[in-house]
């Protein structure tokens, strides 16, 4: 191509007229071939021709000569030697053809022109030239081109014989070649036509099967037969056969194994085209040996196992559920694997024929799923039965048992349940596990089972009051909550509590409690089993309906009551306000309490007592004893018609109703006092003395005393005579012969007495002294010898007759 285009150049430049110019020249060589030298020069100004010769090197005897015009700038120099160095100048010339300068430049002409011997094909793309060396050329050229101009390649080789390649199969070419050395290259070698050959099929193979390979390509243009041969990898035997099909399918090989199938086109010349060779592998053989075991490490899967396989890049595993796993070694690990599956697996061989026939499945049973639910049966107390539904493929089961005493139990069994002993109060978490061959099961639910609380015992009860019961027991282990219940025949009494410890209240009186513990738990409930205790209460309370003194002198009280207690003890309790206190027993409903003092006030009350204790106190009723006598009581004479009686202050009495009696009469007195005068007294008369003593609220005390006998009546006609000897003779008259009278005369500073016996109503005194006045007193005297005062005492004076006594004159009384 550069030689081609540069002869077109050189006649395009030959005609242009150089603007360049300059006061010196410049050539230098613009192209060579084997025969001639292209040289181009700059203009030179006032030149009207150019001469240019060659010389050959060192040599100044021009050989060869041209002439060019003045607006020439290039121009070729022909007739030149081959391979031969030569000295070019280019002179300048004027219209004398004098040289006005000149320029010279070195150069060497092309090798010679070379020929070819032979041209032929063995690819498709490339043509083979042969040709004899030229001397001088350092490499050569070679040109392919076609008729019709559509196709012009050239390229460099070194020698012959030289590949001319990028050509298209069965195509004709002309071919030329051309010299090359330093200075440039030869004129193409007269040109020679050859035709390259078919290109090669391309076989597009595959297994179709574990002993197969189809070939298949698209038709060769031009090709008329098709020739391949195949051969097994590390074989030397091989078929070949010949087809003007365009396909080839190869049975009966062996599988896992590498084929190579080479082959080409025959031309309608029966030349052979390109061959082709490709190498195909046939499908693995089906996997074999499959063993399947269930792995739990660390997730659940199954590992597949094989052996190993011809052929095989890579194996795939699938299973039934849809999982599959692939390995390029002899196992893999199906992931996940559920419990209680049943799964088959199946494995396939790939490799880059494709998938080979998969294996029989293989079957395989998961590990059992844990039962679900589980729950706990406890029919008996303290007999606990963990229990399940079965579980499919399980074989045998395992329980284990823990108590939150930290003891811990197992079961192995094959039923479907597993009996504890469970004790009352604890919690027991429970897990079952199925086994079969491929292990056990995973975890399934933690049961937590409580148990009943135990029942608590009792360890004290004790009446806090008459209607109330303090319950104390020991706690037991489990109880959230106690649930006492007192029930008797008409109620039921409930009380809740997380303490050990509950007071029942509001009882009633005198029954039968039954009354139970009952311990609860939040979660499990409550013991319905513990069992009862029955507790007696106290009596209730009697009531007083009366209190009566039976008897006033003797100071007896009767108290009544009422009560619901059919078997009681009762004690009456009679409580006087400075503190003395009475009782009477009774198991009745009454009894007498005796010796209550006179004159007091107190309070009554009872209590009933069983063993279950005592009740309340009755309500309390008043009792005031009647008031006291006095202790004693003294009726005096004032006069002889009045009594001054006394008596002693008597408690409990406010006021007095004193009397004295006789069938003669009758005085009374009533005061507040302790003493009253009492008037119309009848002297020597009995009188009975009686005194009612009342207290304030009236109540009344009959005393009685001694009798009082009157003194005997102050005698009457009291007359006083003169004796005989200085004596006075005093007489008087009585209606009682039995009374002794005494008869006192006082005079003179002495006194005189005299008392007569019984029935004798005179008596005489001596020496009186007349002339002087005498109080005479005559009375009555008393049983007990004394004188009676109240008589009054009469006033004589004796007169005197002489010495003697004279007259005795009454003067009056006093
Ligand atoms: C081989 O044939 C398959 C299908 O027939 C096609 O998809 C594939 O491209 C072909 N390969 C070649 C190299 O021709
Ligand atoms: C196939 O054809 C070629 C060319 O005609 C011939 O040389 C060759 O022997 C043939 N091969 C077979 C197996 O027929
Ligand atoms: C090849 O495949 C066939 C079924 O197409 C099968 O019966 C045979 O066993 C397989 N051969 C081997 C070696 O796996
Ligand atoms: C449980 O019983 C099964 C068979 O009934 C037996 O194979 C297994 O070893 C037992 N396990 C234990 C821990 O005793
Ligand atoms: C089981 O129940 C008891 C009582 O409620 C509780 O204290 C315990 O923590 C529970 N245990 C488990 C593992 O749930
Ligand atoms: C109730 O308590 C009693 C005594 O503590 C115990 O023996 C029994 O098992 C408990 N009842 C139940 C149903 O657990
Ligand atoms: C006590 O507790 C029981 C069970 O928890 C309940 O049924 C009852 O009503 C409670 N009684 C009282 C008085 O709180
Ligand atoms: C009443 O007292 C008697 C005698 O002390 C006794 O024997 C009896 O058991 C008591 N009755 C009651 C109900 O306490
Ligand atoms: C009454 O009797 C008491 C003793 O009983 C005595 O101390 C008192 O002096 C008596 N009074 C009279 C008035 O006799
Ligand atoms: C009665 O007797 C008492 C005691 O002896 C005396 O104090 C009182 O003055 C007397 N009364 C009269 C009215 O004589
Ligand atoms: C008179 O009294 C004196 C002395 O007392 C006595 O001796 C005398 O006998 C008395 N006379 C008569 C008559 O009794
Ligand atoms: C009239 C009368 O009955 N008098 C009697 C009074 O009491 C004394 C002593 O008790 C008797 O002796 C009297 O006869």
């Amino acid at each position: 191509m550069a030689g081609h285009g540069g002869i077109k150049g050189l006649v395009l430049l030959l005609g242009i007229v150089s603007q360049a110019s300059g006061s010196t020249m410049t050539v230098s060589v613009f192209t060579v071939t084997s025969k001639s030298t292209v040289l181009r020069w700059s203009k030179y100004e006032g030149a009207l021709s150019y001469r240019v010769t060659a010389s050959l090197r060192n040599s100044q005897v021009p050989i060869v000569f041209a002439s060019f015009g003045q607006n020439t700038i290039m121009g070729s120099i022909n007739s030149l030697n081959p391979n031969t160095a030569y000295t070019f100048r280019v002179e300048a010339l004027d219209s004398q053809m004098n040289m006005l300068t000149d320029a010279a430049v070195d150069g060497s002409t092309a090798p010679d022109v070379p020929t070819i011997v032979m041209a032929s094909s063995k690819e498709s793309q490339s043509i083979t030239v042969e040709f004899p060396m030229v001397s001088g050329a350092t490499s050569y050229i070679l040109r392919a081109e076609t008729d019709d101009g559509s196709f012009f390649s050239e390229i460099p080789v070194p020698g012959s014989p030289g590949t001319i390649t990028n050509l298209q199969p069965y195509t004709d070419y002309t071919l030329s070649v051309m010299s090359v050395n330093s200075a440039g290259r030869s004129q193409p070698s007269y040109p020679v036509g050859a035709k390259t050959v078919l290109s090669a099929p391309q076989f597009n193979t595959s297994s179709p099967s574990n002993s197969s390979i189809l070939v298949k390509w698209e038709p060769v243009n031009h090709a008329v037969l098709y020739s391949l041969s195949i051969i097994k990898e590390g074989s030397f035997s091989q078929s070949a056969l010949n087809t003007t099909e365009t396909q080839v399918y190869f049975p009966d090989l062996e599988a896992g194994t590498e084929y190579c199938v080479k082959g080409n086109a025959w031309s309608p010349e029966n030349i052979p085209g390109d061959e082709f060779t490709v190498c195909q592998i046939t499908r693995s053989p089906t996997p074999q040996s499959i063993e399947l075991v269930v792995t739990r490490n660390p997730d659940a899967g199954i590992v597949v196992s094989w052996g190993p396989t011809k052929g095989a890049e890579q194996y795939v595993a699938t299973s039934s559920t849809g999982q599959n796993c692939s390995s390029s070694s002899n196992s893999c690990i199906l992931i996940p694997l559920s419990c209680g599956e049943t799964n088959s697996v199946k494995v396939i061989a790939i490799n880059q024929a494709g998938n080979s026939v998969p294996s029989y499945p293989v079957q395989i049973i998961s590990f059992p799923c844990p039962p679900q639910p589980i729950w706990v049966e406890e029919l008996v107390p303290g007999n606990c039965s963990v229990k399940w539904s079965a579980v499919p493929h399980a074989e045998y089961y395992t329980t284990f048992i823990k108590s939150d005493s930290g003891i811990e139990g197992m079961c192995n069994s094959t039923e479907l349940y597993c009996q504890f002993h469970c004790l009352c109060g604890y919690s027991y978490i429970m897990n079952v596990f199925a086994h079969n061959h491929a292990g056990p099961s995973p975890p399934g639910p933690l049961l937590n089972h409580t148990t009943l609380p135990c029942c608590p015992a009792l360890t004290t009860v004790s009446a806090a009051s008459w209607e109330t019961l303090i319950m104390e027991w020991s706690p037991v282990r489990g109880a959230d909550l106690y649930e006492t219940r007192a029930v008797d025949a008409n109620e039921v009494i409930l009380c809740n509590d997380t303490a050990p410890r509950c007071a029942l209240s509001d009882l009633n009186c005198n029954s039968w409690y039954s009354v139970v513990v009952i311990p609860c738990n939040d979660i499990s409930g409550c013991n319905l089993t513990c069992s009862p205790q029955t507790h007696e209460t106290a009596p209730c309370m009697p009531e007083i309906t009366s209190v009566s003194q039976t008897n006033m002198s003797s100071s007896s009280v009767l108290v009544s009551w009422t009560s619901d207690n059919t078997a009681a003890n009762y004690t009456v309790s009679v409580i006087g306000l400075v503190g003395d206190t009475h009782v009477c027993h009774s198991n009745g409903s009454s009894c007498l309490v005796s010796n209550l003092p006179c004159g007091s006030v107190y309070e009554v009350s009872t209590i009933a007592s069983t063993s279950a204790g005592e009740s309340m106190p009755s309500f309390t009723m008043p009792l005031e004893t009647a008031p006291c006598c006095p202790d004693n009581l003294t009726v005096s004479h004032v006069t002889q018609a009045m009594t001054n009686v006394t008596w002693s202050p008597a408690n409990g009495a406010q006021t007095y109703i004193t009397s004295l009696s006789s069938p003669r009469g009758h005085a009374q007195c009533h005061t507040m006092e302790t003493e009253c005068v009492m008037g119309c007294i009848t002297c020597g008369t009995n009188y009975t003395v009686s005194l009612e003593a009342i207290s304030s609220t009236g109540h009344k005390a009959e005393c009685t005393y001694h009798g009082f006998s009157a003194s005997q009546c102050c005698p009457s006609g009291i007359r006083l005579y003169r004796g005989s000897n200085n004596t006075l003779i005093v007489r008087w008259r009585s209606n009682s012969a039995i009374t002794k009278y005494t008869a006192e005369v006082t005079g003179s500073g002495q006194t005189h007495t005299c008392s007569p016996e019984p029935g004798i109503y005179t008596c005489t005194v001596s020496e009186i002294v007349c002339g002087q006045v005498y109080s005479v007193v005559v009375a009555p005297l008393n049983p007990d010898g004394t004188k009676v005062q109240y008589c009054t005492s009469r006033i004589y004076s004796v007169t005197c007759v002489g010495s003697s006594l004279g007259l005795v004159l009454y003067q009056g009384k006093r």
